[in-house]
């Protein structure tokens, strides 16, 4: 008799008529033959899926160009498709799933004529924590089949989770006629289900990364008591060999993996890697917060990725221990065939072809790397990645760290009071906007808990549930604030030189975590004494430091007043604490005149 999940991939093909259907295992050997297929194979209309780059220095490494209009995620066209449009809140797009599955069922009737099918079996999570999930992923795309088995524990270990069980989270894709007028990105938290057509691009087209392990988890983790947060979770070494585990969140492409992949420039300290972009946290048997990195794999920003910003993903870019590792829209250097991106080190080669495979020079317009190219890398090969990535309970979390770029007003560090001022300031979060996602560049734009494009359900109830864990857990993690992006109002110039030195930040917090130090009172929150930040060897002057930590009351009572108005969309589902908590900062900035 078939099992639910061969019935379920039985129906999905009756509807998308693939030639073939074929059941990845997630081996190697596959991998490697699915490479070749994307070597010949032709992407939609024009150029093959894959193309070989030179193994020298950056073995095992292939190059995917995409389709120019599939570059980024497309928020506009990303729907939670929830029967209760107040349930879905105003963060998200919202259809009805009847009508969702209509319009679905019509753009997915054929889809697949000519091609593959893929089922791809995985694990979100160690399949040894009774927190993980099994998914199956189906997909007419060799270059995701390839992606999801460098992010996700594949083959296996899923298939035998499932068993004969309907226990398993699904996962429709298919790249359509990649049409930007036929693309919707579709989540369906009653069903377990998200359904996307029409787009290849990473956090559209790999369905476990932001679609399920962000929008559909977040879901899950309010009715089960747990965080699906979108946050790298690192480990900070001190001399004494302790290790303090933090867990960060910051929008997408604001220096994340960076911060995740940290190589000290203080003597004595390192940082150690769990994850670089989702953290699903659960309160242990001892009363701490516990943090999993549910994928296994990095799918980062390319440019201006160096020895100088980030050696330890050079090194890991250049280890090749795992096949494949794919450059998503890099530049071509066409005499050696090597990637090649903006920043990278080096001097610029002298031929170049730009993403989409045309001649480029130092003058052209645009960049010759996509501005969110992308490197798809198996996390086992970098050397920063921690020994406990692989312990499946995860790691215990003592700091919860929140930052975004903002040029003003945010200083380098603060700490809140409490849990439940730490939840309000990290509701008024905001960020300038990069190119990660298709809006327009270099605007303020409020991401609280840098979770506004991935929280699958009301905000307001998400404030809630955060609050409400706080009370749960008997040793919360302490909140702080994070801004390695202020700039001198005269000059534009950065303030922190930011990277490595970015240590000198994670070791005040672990101090203040083991309560090594003491910290002043302002009135947005606690921040570092005169000389409690390690400056020894750095070039910051005195000036800088106190620019850096300045708090302009004027400036933070206007940015209160627009939080209150971002707050207003959320009317009655919005906790009254904050609301309380905002009229606290407010008066005790009035009072600081
Ligand atoms: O959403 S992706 O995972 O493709 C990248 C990002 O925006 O963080
Ligand atoms: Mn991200």
């Amino acid at each position: 008799m078939a099992t639910p999940l061969e019935e379920w991939v039985e129906e999905q093909a009756r509807l998308t008529k693939p030639d073939e259907v074929y059941w990845c295992d997630g081996s190697e050997e596959e991998a490697q033959r699915l490479v070749e297929i994307g070597m010949t194979q032709e992407r939609l209309g024009d150029h093959p899926v894959f193309y070989e780059l030179s193994h020298k220095n950056f073995p095992n490494s292939y190059l995917h160009r995409s389709h120019p209009t599939d570059v980024a995620r497309t928020e506009h066209l990303t729907f939670v498709c929830h029967p209760d449009e107040v349930t879905t809140g105003p963060n998200n797009n919202w259809m009805h799933p009847n009508e969702a599955v209509e319009m679905l069922t019509k753009l997915t009737d054929g889809c697949m004529r000519g091609r593959t099918m893929y089922v791809l079996p995985y694990m979100m999570g160690h399949p040894d924590n009774p927190f993980s999930k099994a998914c199956v992923q189906l997909t007419d795309s060799v270059y995701v089949a390839v992606s999801m088995r460098i992010m996700t524990r594949m083959g296996e270990a899923a298939l035998a989770r499932i068993g004969s069980s309907d226990n398993f989270v699904k996962g429709l894709h298919s790249v359509g006629d990649l049409d930007p007028n036929r693309r919707f990105i579709m989540h369906f938290p009653l069903d377990n289900l998200v359904w996307s057509v029409g787009s290849g691009y990473g956090g559209n087209a790999l369905l476990g990364k932001k679609c399920f392990s962000l929008r559909i988890a977040s879901w899950l983790g309010l009715h089960e008591g747990w965080l699906a947060e979108h946050m790298l979770i690192i480990g900070v070494e001190d001399p004494e060999g302790e290790i303090t585990y933090m867990a960060a969140a910051l929008p997408s492409a604001s220096g994340k993996t960076n911060l995740a992949l940290l190589q000290s420039t203080l003597p004595g300290y390192r940082v150690w890697t769990v994850g670089d972009d989702i953290a699903w946290m659960y309160i242990g048997d001892d009363g701490r917060l516990w943090a999993v990195n549910p994928e296994v794999g990095f799918f980062g920003v390319l440019p201006g990725t160096s020895m100088k910003t980030n050696p330890n993903m050079i090194r890991c870019l250049a280890s090749g221990e795992f096949f494949p590792t794919l450059f998503t829209n890099a530049a071509l250097d066409v005499d050696t065939r090597e990637p090649w991106w903006e920043g990278k080190d080096g001097p610029v080669p002298e031929h170049v072809e730009d993403w989409q495979g045309k001649p480029w020079t130092p003058g052209s317009e645009k960049t010759a790397a996509h501005p969110n190219s992308r490197f798809t890398v198996s996390i086992a090969q970098c050397p920063s990645t921690s020994p406990e990535f692989h312990n499946p309970k995860g790691v215990p979390i003592s700091a919860l760290l929140f930052g975004g770029r903002r040029t003003r007003l945010i200083p380098l560090v603060y700490e809140a009071f409490n849990w439940q001022h730490g939840v309000f300031a990290a509701s008024a979060m905001g960020t300038e906007t990069t190119s990660a996602a298709m809006h327009m560049v270099g605007m303020l734009r409020r991401d609280p808990m840098a979770m506004l494009p991935f929280c699958g359900y009301n905000m307001g109830d998400y404030f809630r549930h955060w609050l409400t864990m706080g009370q749960r857990i008997p040793h919360p993690p302490k909140l702080f604030f994070i801004n390695w992006f202020r700039t001198d109002d005269s000059t534009g110039e950065f303030l922190w030189p930011g990277f490595g030195e970015n240590i000198r930040v994670l070791k005040w917090i672990a101090d203040r975590v083991r309560g090594r130090i003491g910290a002043r009172e302002t009135p947005i929150g606690l921040m570092p004494h005169q000389g409690d930040i390690e400056l020894s060897g750095l070039n910051v002057s005195q000036e800088a430091l106190e620019r850096l930590f300045k708090v302009h009351r004027e400036a933070w009572l206007a940015e209160a007043a627009e939080v209150g108005q971002f707050y207003e969309q959320f009317g009655d589902r919005l906790p009254p604490e904050l609301w309380e908590e905002h009229h606290a900062l407010v008066k005790r900035l009035e009072g600081s005149a």
